[in-house]
């Protein structure tokens, strides 16, 4: 098992990205500029109308899969929990629209980590409950890469939880961009996780460089 010390560090530069997220290039070919940049983590979330199905959805997954084991870093799979487990996923990400935390925990037993979205103190406090390993919270800001999104919360839910000692490391998500994240870290984030700033950057690269270079955690 890893130290929580080894679990911020892993989301202090989360990298969220589907093939329906393309920017100018390629969807891998960013994923690959984005891990040789300095990305921690990477989410593979293949949503929405624009996402692949079938076999070339199972393509993406194991060839992104195996991107990350090149260049060692954690992949997680939003929400299809069995595909994570055939990929030795790192860990897995669920909304509180998919799959019942708790029922993920038992799927993935005590190695895999679990992320959780939490809109809100009790959906944060469930998630703890449930056995997840970290939270995502947002939207921070408005976002384009979800239709459904919620409300913006900036960073207050972050605050709070932070004040209450709120025990999971947390991500900020939802238009973040590098000039966030000295607010989101301060205000008690672990770190900042991303769609569009990096897998639609001109250079996705110099994105993930802006990033990095916004706080000392990375
Ligand atoms: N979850 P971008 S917001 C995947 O609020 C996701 O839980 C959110 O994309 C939440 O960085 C979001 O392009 C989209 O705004 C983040």
């Amino acid at each position: 098992m890893t130290s929580d010390k080894d679990l911020k560090h892993v989301l202090s530069l989360y990298f969220v990205m589907g093939s329906q997220d393309v920017g100018l290039y390629d969807p891998l070919t960013t994923l690959e500029i984005a891990l040789k940049a300095g990305i921690t983590c990477y989410q593979w979330r293949e949503k929405g109308a624009e996402s692949l199905t079938g076999s070339e959805r199972f393509a993406f997954a194991k060839a992104a899969r195996h991107l990350c084991q090149t260049y060692h870093v954690p992949f997680f799979v939003d929400d299809d929990v069995s595909l994570a487990l055939e990929l030795n996923a790192d860990g897995v990400h669920v909304g509180q629209k998919d799959e019942i935390a708790r029922e993920v925990r038992q799927k993935i037993g005590p190695a895999m980590w679990l992320g959780v979205s939490a809109h809100s103190v009790e959906e944060a406090n469930r998630a703890l409950v449930d056995g997840a390993d970290y939270i995502g919270v947002g939207p921070y800001k408005p976002t384009q890469s979800k239709a459904d999104a919620e409300s913006p919360l900036g960073d207050t839910l972050i605050r709070t939880l932070a004040e209450m000692n709120y025990p999971l490391p947390m991500v900020a998500i939802g238009g973040v961009t590098p000039a966030d994240v000295p607010t989101i870290c301060s205000a008690g984030a672990a770190g900042v996780a991303v769609i569009s700033a990096i897998s639609k950057a001109a250079d996705p690269a110099m994105a993930v460089e802006r990033f990095l270079s916004q706080s000392n955690d990375f």
